[in-house]
């Protein structure tokens, strides 16, 4: 069975309960709930995660690459900070997905830039918590595909 996570890093929590003209009313746990729909009408085993640490969204990185998971990955701020983040995607070979939720290329200067874009297979960003379900759609074939190479 294909399984994929969905990692999000911080502040993301907040999600839903403020700065809505930028991220819109959608909670987090909201979010989790359409893409449990999705992943079980697809056939997904699906797993949810959101943290505030950069070392434990680089350990779950780890767990879902090992594991062999494909990863849909909003990591907030440290998007644009983080080598940490970069090096375990490349470390662990995981197929991943950068999303956001707003379009950081319209805003600030300093969000333009993502240090895990080179070491993902895409990034989808500015459709607001859709941006999440593209991601889905985009990963199951390409992790179908990666199953059926392996096999
Ligand atoms: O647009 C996105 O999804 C971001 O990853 C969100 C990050 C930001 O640092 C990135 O540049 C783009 C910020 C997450 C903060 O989330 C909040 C949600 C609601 C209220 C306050 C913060």
């Amino acid at each position: 069975m294909v399984a994929v996570h969905v990692l999000n890093g911080p502040n993301l929590n907040l999600l839903g309960t403020r700065e809505p003209a930028t991220y819109g009313a959608v909670t987090l746990a909201g979010v989790e709930e359409r893409l449990s729909r999705k992943a079980e009408a697809a056939g997904v085993a699906l797993t949810f995660r959101q943290t505030n640490s950069e070392g434990e969204l680089v350990s779950f990185v780890q767990e879902a690459g090992l594991g062999g998971a494909g990863i849909i990955i909003n990591a907030g701020a440290y998007t644009h900070t983080s080598v940490a983040l970069r090096d375990a995607i490349k470390g662990v070979d995981a197929l991943a997905i950068e999303v956001h939720i707003s379009n950081v290329h319209a805003r600030e200067d300093f969000r333009h830039h993502s240090y895990m874009a080179p070491v993902c297979v895409g990034v989808i960003c500015g459709f607001g918590v859709a941006s999440y379900e593209l991601a889905f759609d985009a990963i199951v074939p390409l992790m179908e595909k990666r199953a059926r190479t392996a096999a």
